[in-house]
């Protein structure tokens, strides 16, 4: 594992969010500091003060200064370690941005439908939900037969990417 400065995470075991940072540490090869957070009993200070305006982790932690968001933390960690292990995004400008398009529809899009079909309030709300999450997963399925043309086995191509990673952790 390569050290990248002082990288701290605040995160909590079940969340999908802060499993994407994790993966993304992983396959760039970074080690960190995990730090376990109660979101439900109480919230640490550190955590208060490091996202004070959503309270929420993941938090990312280097050298002192904090970023927030999972797919922002994911897009800094490419960034600020641009020379260590495989890049998430891709170089080309364009293919960078239908990357960052479609991680964008996955929590936009995908991520709320999918709540909704099991956390809605009447079954008719679930059954909205469940068939929004069809429509959007059929979608993605799609947008992913374009990536792959060619045969590459992941949305990024021929190595995980930021797409895969977004999606990957929620499975
Ligand atoms: N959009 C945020 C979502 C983060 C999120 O919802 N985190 C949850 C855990 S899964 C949390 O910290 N909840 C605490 C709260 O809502 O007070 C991201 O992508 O980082």
């Amino acid at each position: 594992m390569a050290g990248g400065g002082d990288l701290k995470l605040l995160g909590m075991w079940a969340s999908p969010f802060v499993l994407r940072v994790k993966l993304a540490l992983s396959f760039k090869g970074l080690s960190y500091e995990y730090v376990e957070e109660d979101i439900v009993r109480g919230k640490s200070e550190l955590l208060l003060k490091s996202n004070p305006v959503h309270n929420k982790v993941p938090v990312l932690i280097h050298n002192g200064k904090p970023v927030c968001e999972s797919l922002i933390i994911l897009q800094y960690i490419d960034e600020a370690f641009a020379g260590t292990g495989p890049s998430l995004l891709p170089s080309d400008p364009y293919e960078r941005a239908v990357a960052r398009f479609w991680a964008a529809y996955i929590d936009d899009k995908l991520l709320p439908s999918w709540l909704q079909s099991f956390r809605g309030k009447t079954d008719e709300e679930k059954a909205e939900g469940l068939k929004q999450t069809l429509a959007a997963v059929d979608q993605l399925e799609a947008a992913f037969k374009e990536c792959s043309k060619g045969n590459k086995p992941l949305f990024g191509g021929d190595s995980v990417g930021y797409v895969d990673v977004a999606l990957g952790s929620l499975a």
